[in-house]
């Protein structure tokens, strides 16, 4: 039924092993919980309805401990926890960490769950159902957890009118209309999934929203959304439009370093906190595609961001400034554009402002190497800008895990310092930053099932768990939200989890293999049209990005080129700046390169490319023909939708396929291999 989408992995279905069942039966008898602190109702509220369930018998609240009883407390509340755990391994929790240990206590066998901070209690039930999500033993348990990042955010691009820019999932899920009298339940289920994979923030609005959603009239809705989030330890931020003072202020100027606009922010900001008090801070989209900002007065991105980050400070709150720059004017390869603004300022943005930077240089493509910013700017705090809603990767229709891209930005070394994978640059390992912070660009809408795609729940899941700890591998996060959002049986396990870590390369290579990037349809980005040319601005047009000709297809970005390659340090130039060393990958992300050149393979550039678009298609259909062996296993709606959407997948790869290759042998003039049927 819908149900089956709408429960997204907090499904908590009654254990189908039966052997584990009653062992688990055995292990869990109640739950005890000595604090009315709304975050630690919210976990053992939880705990009731997921251990209910998965045990199929009723798991109550009780005062008293026995064997089994789940035991949620922090030392305040139990003393007996500081003996046990020790202040210093407590504080090393922080504000979110948890511990969870199998302990006797007044001589009962209990689970016991406690933190220095609430919050932790709540992430420590979460991950304590997870276990049995995933039929884990809980016999002995001694886990201690913390996040490695400190703000794990959804970035909203939800606009006022409930339309979501970019989102193919439905309208957006905030009901402004009815707000604030009117709290759907659909925003406490929001924030039990986003809790129970340590998501703590989310930017509710469109970075390019009107300033009008902080006036008065709106910020009553978004205190009674931060009341509704707030028991499950998410708080809210909101897009800051640069002209709002001139916008909803009526002043002449929105001029950062001008005391009037100053003074203006500060009181709005002031406002902002009297409605909701633990505010985040502000999420920026300035100077970027048309958007106002601090450039239109001649200042900087710095002086704009310290604008806003000395409003917000004496609240602890924070800013998140967007490095998502490119201009109109200049003509510089667009790759180039936010390093050249942004590197320059490393050192002048205020301790409480983070620069949120996308994965890649251009636009969350199906492969980009990673943004050359990172390890570029030590003295300033990056954060990390994925994109969960498949702009350019099949919207809601095509399946893709979106965990091994994440992860091959992470594992990147930037080649900086010692120590300065993409990962570590981002958690604050390798310049000692604490305020650290990931973000996904959302895919939920108001969809039945959240996404769109059942599949695309697994992209908002990573967001979390690799926020959370970014030493997880595809591999893992795939397994366990497998396990939880559909069934633990080991052939289906084992049949999905393999299909989603391969769906991401399949994409590429349907779409852009070798390197290709940004030649999908003008402005709406769906489907593929490389011969495109009628952008507003050349650097929107795929031509601008492919660059095909007679001699060869590719972006020269060597020195011979844009040398776009400069900004990287030298190791990282090494891999990319010889055609004949630089992995095939990312080949024509850096190089122009003749249709008859021979790749590692030894076959020529032409042949690989119709090698990579014709394997896209069959591995398509290899994901179709799994999945059809999935039938039994789950339940038919969800098997059906998924196998009306990998259709759809298919006759879309054929299209790519068949688009590209055609267009591009207009200038290759060389014949798709005979070995290939004609294209269908
Ligand atoms: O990916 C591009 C999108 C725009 C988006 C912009 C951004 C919110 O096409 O729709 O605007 O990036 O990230 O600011």
């Amino acid at each position: 039924s819908a149900e089956d989408g709408y429960r997204l992995w907090l499904r908590y279905n009654t254990i189908d092993n039966p052997a584990l069942l009653q062992q688990y039966r055995q292990q869990i008898t109640s739950i005890s919980c000595p604090s009315d602190d709304a975050r630690l109702i919210a976990a053992h509220q939880e705990l009731q309805t997921g251990l209910s369930g998965l045990l199929g018998k009723k798991i109550s609240l009780q005062t008293t401990v026995t064997n089994g009883t789940i035991l949620l407390g922090l030392r305040s509340h139990l003393p007996f926890i500081r003996k046990l755990v020790g202040d210093t391994a407590l504080a090393r929790l922080g504000e979110e960490g948890f511990i969870i240990r199998t302990v006797k206590h007044e001589g009962k066998n209990v689970t016991l769950i406690t933190a220095n901070k609430e919050a932790g209690i709540l992430y420590g039930a979460f991950h304590f159902l997870r276990l049995l999500q995933t039929q884990q033993s809980i016999q002995q348990l001694s886990i201690t957890s913390v996040p490695k990042i400190k703000l794990r955010l959804l970035n909203h691009w939800d606009n006022l009118n409930r339309t979501v820019e970019r989102g193919y999932a439905g309208g957006s899920i905030w009901d402004w209309q009815r707000l604030p009298g009117y709290i759907d339940q659909r925003y406490i289920d929001y924030a039990r999934a986003n809790a129970s994979i340590g998501i703590n923030g989310a930017a509710i609005t469109n970075v390019n929203a009107n300033a009008i959603l902080l006036t008065e009239e709106w910020l009553q809705k978004v205190a009674a959304l931060a009341n509704a989030f707030r028991p499950y330890n998410i708080k809210i931020y909101l897009t800051a439009r640069f002209s709002a003072p001139v916008e909803i202020g009526k002043l002449k100027t929105a001029d950062p370093l001008n005391e009037e606009v100053r003074k203006w922010w500060k009181d709005k900001t002031d406002e902002i906190y009297k409605h909701i008090p633990d505010f985040g801070g502000f999420l920026v989209k300035a100077n970027s595609e048309g958007q106002p900002g601090p450039q239109n007065y001649q200042r900087t991105h710095a002086d704009g961001a310290n604008m806003l980050a000395d409003a917000v400070a004496p609240h602890g709150g924070i800013v998140m400034w967007r490095a998502f720059v490119y201009s109109n004017e200049t003509p510089e390869d667009r790759f180039k554009q936010a390093y050249n603004d942004f590197k320059p300022l490393d050192g002048q943005f205020r301790k409480n402002v983070l620069v949120q930077v996308k994965n890649g240089p251009i636009d969350f493509q199906p492969r980009e190497p990673f943004h050359p910013l990172f390890g570029a700017m030590p003295q300033t705090p990056l954060m990390m800008e994925y994109q969960l809603t498949q702009e350019y990767l099949g919207f809601a229709t095509h399946l893709v895990y979106l965990a091994p891209l994440f992860k091959e930005v992470l594992d990147a070394d930037t080649h900086a310092k010692n120590n300065s994978t993409v990962a570590q640059i981002v958690d604050g390992t390798t310049d000692g930053h604490t305020l650290t912070g990931m973000a996904g660009v959302s895919n939920i809408g108001s969809d039945i099932n959240w996404t769109g795609h059942p599949f695309g729940q697994a992209n908002w899941y990573t967001l979390g768990r690799l926020a959370w700890d970014n030493t997880l591998t595809s591999a893992q996060i795939a397994n366990e939200w497998i396990r939880q959002t559909f069934t633990n049986k080991q052939a289906f396990v084992d049949t999905v989890q393999q299909l989603m870590l391969a769906s991401r390369e399949i994409q590429v290579n349907y779409m852009t293999p070798l390197g290709l990037h940004h030649i999908m349809g003008y402005s709406h980005h769906y489907g593929p049209a490389p011969w495109y040319n009628k952008a507003p601005r050349a650097d929107w047009n795929p031509v601008y990005f492919h660059k095909a000709d007679s001699i060869g297809i590719g972006f020269d970005r060597t020195a011979a080129g844009s040398n776009a390659l400069a900004q990287y340090q030298p190791a990282v130039q090494q891999q990319f700046e010889n055609m004949a060393t630089c992995p095939e990958t990312f080949l024509l992300w850096f190089h122009h390169v003749p249709w008859d050149y021979r790749v590692h393979s030894g076959k020529t550039l032409w042949e690989t490319m119709c090698d990579k678009y014709y394997s896209g298609v069959d591995s398509v259909r290899w994901m179709q023909h799994r999945w059809e062996g999935m039938k039994n296993y789950i339940d038919a709606e969800r098997f059906s939708q998924i196998k009306q959407l990998l259709a759809i997948q298919e006759q879309e790869a054929v299209w790519w396929r068949n688009a590209c290759l055609l267009y591009f042998q207009t200038f290759s003039r060389k014949p798709i291999p005979a070995k290939y049927e004609k294209p269908d």
